[in-house]
């Protein structure tokens, strides 16, 4: 427990830092091997990608979390989950899963675009991480193969500063490690010249009041989502973000994970502790006016 609350505030040192960090050994290579083979008909059933963005010679699909039972071990890495929360919780109640997405770089792939992912939201620049992006691989990452690109020390307020001509560096990785980048840390998918394919996950996590990028209430049902642990289905959407954000029926939304939903409910107030004493106070004031 020790170990990983300094392994936390080391890696959030790293990040706050660099904008990205790969952390070596995060899971088995065994549970990767396990999950990329759970995907593999995936993998070959998807067709390649249409546009500039997502590459023609790239193929991607979401859905990542209800396809193979490793892939929540992933998701709920207390680690990762502990790093990203301190990015992203100083400015929400609760952090949410944005993605969870495979990507395969193809034999001939050019490299993609550098970008910073967090410009989806056109929010203020410079201020906050929105999103903190973890990519897996399940193959190995090298130079050669597409290796995501970072560009380091180009995340928080440097995103404003119109170019930024440094070197990227290649996040060279076994499956197992875990590339964690900052939603403003500016990177791309390198070019792939080998002839075998670089297969890797991105499991993104975000403020929990945005619009998430794979909307996941879609791609997790409440016919899939209720076979989710219940602190996973609050990853992936199944809880209110105080106050009363994201409920059904003015309740949780995982009441729809249970057996019996009524077809009617009582809306009850989901407020965060300062609001609930403001809203006491009021109502406790309006008694009193005779
Ligand atoms: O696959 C990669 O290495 C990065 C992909 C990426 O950054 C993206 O699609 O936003
Ligand atoms: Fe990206």
């Amino acid at each position: 427990m020790t170990d990983t609350i300094d392994a936390i505030d080391h890696w959030t040192a790293v990040l706050r830092r660099e904008g990205w960090c790969v952390i070596p050994g995060a899971l088995p290579a065994a549970t990767i091997a396990a999950l990329n083979a759970d995907l593999d008909q995936t993998f070959a059933a998807t067709p390649f990608c249409q546009g500039g963005f997502y590459g023609e010679t790239t193929k991607r699909f979401g859905r990542v979390i209800a396809r193979s039972p490793h892939a929540p071990v992933l998701a709920q890495h207390d680690l990762i989950l502990g790093v990203v929360s301190n990015f992203l919780s100083p400015w929400c109640d609760t952090i949410q899963i944005n993605v969870a997405q495979a990507i395969a770089i193809h034999p001939g792939a050019p490299s993609q675009l550098p970008h910073r992912d967090q410009d989806m939201w056109r929010g203020p620049v410079g201020e906050i991480e929105y999103l903190v992006n973890v990519i897996w691989p399940l193959t190995p990452f090298t130079a050669a193969n597409g290796a995501t690109r970072m560009w380091s020390r180009t995340h928080g307020a440097a995103a404003l500063l119109p170019e930024f001509d440094g070197e990227p560096i290649d996040a060279i990785m076994a499956p197992g490690d875990a590339l964690v980048f900052l939603g403003s840390a500016l990177h791309g998918a390198g070019a792939n010249s080998t002839d075998a394919e670089r297969r890797g996950i991105v499991i993104g996590y975000s403020l929990g009041w945005l619009k998430p990028y794979e909307n996941p209430w879609l791609a997790y049902p409440p016919s899939v989502a209720r076979s989710f642990e219940p602190a996973l289905a609050a990853l992936v959407g199944y809880r209110q973000h105080r106050p009363n954000l994201g409920n059904f029926e003015g309740r949780c939304p995982s009441i729809l994970l249970g057996d019996d939903v009524p077809e009617h409910l009582a809306a009850i107030d989901a407020l965060r502790p300062d609001q609930a004493a403001v809203v006491a106070g009021y109502v406790a004031a309006q008694r009193r006016i005779p």
